[in-house]
């Protein structure tokens, strides 16, 4: 199963309702970036990678597109069977630039399921699960705003939120908590997630603030050091997002007890390769963790579910995906939607989608 041509396409996410505000970033429309691999006999495999705006992370669209047109050229001939040596051999051709590299690897188990007849939950060690619990994030919003989509997202049969705060003054932080607290109780867990927003004092005096509410604080400032810091003195759970930017990253942070879980994004750990590597380090040590991405249409939906769903139900803390705030599917026939708060997993071989490719207009370059 060797890969004949590629071709990359660009694709404009307007967000719906939009715009989506977090601690450091207002992102109105999202770039996204597609690559079909087509192997020797004609069949395709899809994968897909969306930045949240260029400020989230340590990534973006033009990135994203650049370290793609870089890598393509040594993939041409590379056999998928070897999921592990397709990673190497990306890394032959660019020295970091996990989220690029994140949308090869996902075509690659793509290509691979559509060719063996096997889902991607089967490539990566079978599902556990049919369905999968999902989650609601919110943007930074007003505490009013914010308790009345909490009560919402509950109503609709959600059990998890995640409530933006950060990028502002902490007592309005604060007060959102309170407010949703009091709109749901424990209807749903609650996740506060300040994206590195706020200063080590700042998370402090929000979690002393709120030590009757069950929260976890979710990346609460900008690095791992200043979560250390307070790490002790803090009344609540943590989770790190951001600073978990790769596997040895994961590996120290548990080692050194920093942490509690994890929000992890499938194109920052590199793709359904490393992110099974990932799961089975946090089954290992007995943390929970989402399978997220952070941006991106159906073809990321699909990859965040079929990992999800091989992870310990016990260990899955749920799967964000952007379809809320997109107004439409790549692929009608099989989308990828969240129903009563949950998300089926996607059958058939591969992805189990299969992207209107029309949509998409003629690639931006084809090797
Ligand atoms: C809620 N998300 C999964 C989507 C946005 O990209 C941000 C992200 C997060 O948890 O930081
Ligand atoms: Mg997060």
């Amino acid at each position: 199963m060797r890969i004949r041509e590629i071709h990359v396409y660009s694709h404009t996410l307007p967000v719906k309702d939009g715009p989506y505000v977090m601690a450091s970033t207002v992102v109105d429309v999202l770039e996204t970036t597609l690559v079909k691999i087509v192997d020797e006999t004609g069949a395709a495999g899809w994968g897909e990678t969306c930045p949240v705006g260029p400020v989230y992370a340590p990534a973006h669209a033009a990135g994203a597109l650049a370290a793609i047109k870089e890598i393509a050229p040594g993939l041409i001939g590379a056999d998928v069977t070897g999921l592990r040596a397709f990673q190497r051999l990306m890394d032959k051709r660019l020295n970091g630039h996990a989220y690029a590299k994140a949308a090869f690897d996902i075509a690659a188990h793509d290509l691979l399921g559509k060719r063996t007849g096997l889902s991607v939950a089967d490539l990566l060690g079978g599902a556990m699960t049919e369905k999968v619990p999902s989650y609601f994030a919110s943007g930074v919003g007003s505490p009013e705003d914010i308790a009345r989509i909490a009560k919402d997202k509950a109503d609709q049969g959600f059990k998890r939120m995640q409530i933006k705060v950060g990028g502002r003054a902490v007592d309005l932080d604060i007060e959102t908590i309170r407010k949703v607290w009091e709109a749901v109780g424990t209807r749903m867990r609650l996740i506060v997630d300040g994206n590195r927003g706020w200063t080590s004092q700042e998370a402090l005096r929000v979690s002393r603030s709120c030590l009757d509410i069950p929260i976890v604080l979710e990346q609460p400032c900008n690095t791992i050091e200043e979560v250390a810091r307070i790490r002790h003195q803090l009344g609540h759970g943590v989770y790190l997002d951001e600073s978990a930017t790769d596997i040895s990253a994961v590996v120290r942070a548990i080692g050194d007890g920093i942490c509690d879980g994890f929000g992890m994004k499938l194109t920052r750990i590199g793709g359904l390769q490393p992110m099974s590597v990932f799961r089975d380090i946090c089954e290992a040590a007995a943390l929970p963790h989402t399978c997220d991405d952070s941006w991106g249409g159906d073809i990321i939906a699909a990859a965040c579910v079929q990992i999800a769903a091989t992870v310990h139900p016990k260990f899955l803390e749920g799967v964000w995906i952007a379809q809320p705030y997109i107004d439409s599917n790549y692929d009608s026939r099989n989308p990828v939607n969240i129903v009563d708060g949950h998300l089926n997993v996607p059958a058939g071989p591969g992805l189990g989608v299969v992207p209107d490719e029309a949509l998409f207009g003629a690639p931006v370059a084809s090797f």
